[in-house]
């Protein structure tokens, strides 16, 4: 099989594979790209090019490529037992290890975990959980679910809704009923006329808003990214969340962080809302919880929730086959594990963390670069076309896209969404690490900025 060539690869691959959010007719004319092998924070591709992947996998790999203790768990755990389901008054030893393992790792009201295979289903599970929880409550109307625009937490029926993407929402009948949006608290866009800190209190105002306009009594909960990831590495002011938290309480509505991405130490913390400083009832996980080895999510409940479902629920009508997966569940301890023993999250908060911080502020110097923002290792650039004003370039010239394709032919991997460049490395990335990364992103932008200048574009 491995004597083929990339354009055997390709061929086969358009013709057979639909990839997920792609254009299949435009990818199968300019073909995929065939990424082979890892090590560490690089890919090697089928023509040999080594790339820097400053996007860890999809947001996952953050213990990096190749880590043995990982594969050996898998490998142990595929020969002792692959698979048994947790349905029918059954369990297995790595699901109960890994649900103690997360209420030790996950701030003191989370004690129980409900497992899934994804983040998606993780969310399909919090829409489950939450409503009903009011219905068990004796508040059946208690139903509506709040999220936000350009959030993201999912690709399922109810984790497009939950999410506020527009061009989600516009194929199959999306939103579900009873999921509301709000404006998300992206002060570059929304809130200059303000300080970050005025706006961030503002812009949780809006929930309050739509409670009320809502009507208090009908609102289930509020879902809400720590750091938005998928929308562009949008980093909220310090005082959002406190004010979230605090409108949440006064409404009595149950607060929920999506931690897909921000979990497991991408923040310097171990969750974004110990990062933000709030309290969640419910929390999606996935992604860092195996960095992406193997598929594992699944959402924490904490202690008002599950002390009703447990004791007032009966049965639960709702589970995945995959719940618990013996396989995923110690690759997941190994994993949690590894951060532990590697230090990772302080590595993250006290070293790379803030040199990723500097290296971003140098870069923010650069003529097409309008606004910097990094937490912990992730990190956004927005290209604009008058940096003195913050104008933003045309949509339809896709400045961004630009770039993302010299960061192709450079071998570094940075995603673009719209024009704001973003980086999401491995936590064990190091210092001179980043400073490789920091110098290709300055080739691409310098590449980029020519070709702007070329098409007349400035
Ligand atoms: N919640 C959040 C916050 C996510 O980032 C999901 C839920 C869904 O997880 P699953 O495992 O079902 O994919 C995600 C996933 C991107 C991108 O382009 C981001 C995600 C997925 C695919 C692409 O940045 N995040």
């Amino acid at each position: 099989m491995n004597q083929r060539t990339t354009a055997d690869w390709q061929r086969a691959d358009a013709a057979h594979f639909l990839h997920p959010f792609t254009d299949f007719k435009a990818l199968a004319l300019k073909g995929s790209r065939v990424i082979e092998r890892a090590q560490g924070i690089y890919l090697w591709d089928t023509d040999g090019q080594r790339i820097l992947d400053a996007m860890s996998g999809l947001w996952c790999v953050n213990v990096g490529y190749g880590q043995r203790a990982l594969i050996d768990a898998a490998t142990r755990q595929l020969e002792t037992l692959p698979f048994y389901n947790s349905f029918f008054q059954t369990t297995t030893p790595p699901a109960i290890e890994l649900a103690q393992l997360l209420a030790e790792v996950t701030p003191p009201q989370f004690k129980r975990v409900f497992f899934g295979g994804s983040g998606s289903e993780g969310n399909d599970t919090v829409v489950r959980m939450v409503r009903r929880y009011w219905d068990l409550m004796g508040r059946p109307e208690r139903q509506v679910i709040i999220g936000r625009i350009n959030g993201y937490h999912g690709s399922t029926m109810a984790g497009a809704s939950l999410g506020g993407m527009a061009a989600m929402h516009a194929q199959g009948g999306l939103p579900i009923p009873g999921i509301e949006h709000i404006e998300q608290p992206y002060w570059f866009e929304h809130g200059r006329h303000l300080s970050r800190d005025e706006f961030g209190k503002a812009a949780a105002g809006w929930l309050e808003e739509k409670i009320r306009d809502i009507g208090a009594e009908r609102v289930a909960a509020f879902i809400g990214e720590p750091v938005q990831g998928a929308g562009g590495v949008i980093v909220p002011p310090d005082t959002y969340w406190p004010e979230i938290q605090r409108i949440c309480d006064r409404h009595g509505i149950l607060l929920v962080s999506d931690e897909v991405i921000c979990g497991f130490g991408r923040t310097g913390h171990w969750f974004g809302c110990e990062r933000f400083g709030f309290r969640p009832d419910l929390m999606t996980f996935a992604k860092g919880v195996t960095s992406g080895y193997v598929p594992l999510g699944g959402v924490m409940v904490g202690d008002r929730v599950a002390d009703v479902l447990v004791e007032r629920g009966g049965e639960f009508e709702h589970g995945y086959t995959y719940s618990g997966h013996p396989v995923a569940c110690a690759v997941a301890l190994a994993n949690i594990r590894l951060v532990q023993s590697l230090k990772l999250v302080e590595h993250v908060r006290e070293d790379v963390g803030p040199c990723l911080a500097e290296r971003f502020a140098e870069l923010g110097e650069h003529p097409l670069v309008g606004e910097v923002q990094t937490c912990g290792l992730m990190g956004a650039l927005l290209l604009v076309k008058d940096k003195a004003r913050g104008t933003p370039f045309p949509g339809e010239l896709q400045v961004g896209m630009v770039c993302r394709g010299h960061c192709f032919s450079s071998g570094l991997i940075m995603r673009a969404v719209g024009d704001r460049m973003i980086v999401a490395p491995p936590l064990v990335i190091t210092r001179a690490q980043i400073d490789e990364m920091v110098a290709l992103i300055r080739h691409c932008l310098d590449a980029t900025l020519a070709d702007v200048r070329h098409n007349g574009w400035l």
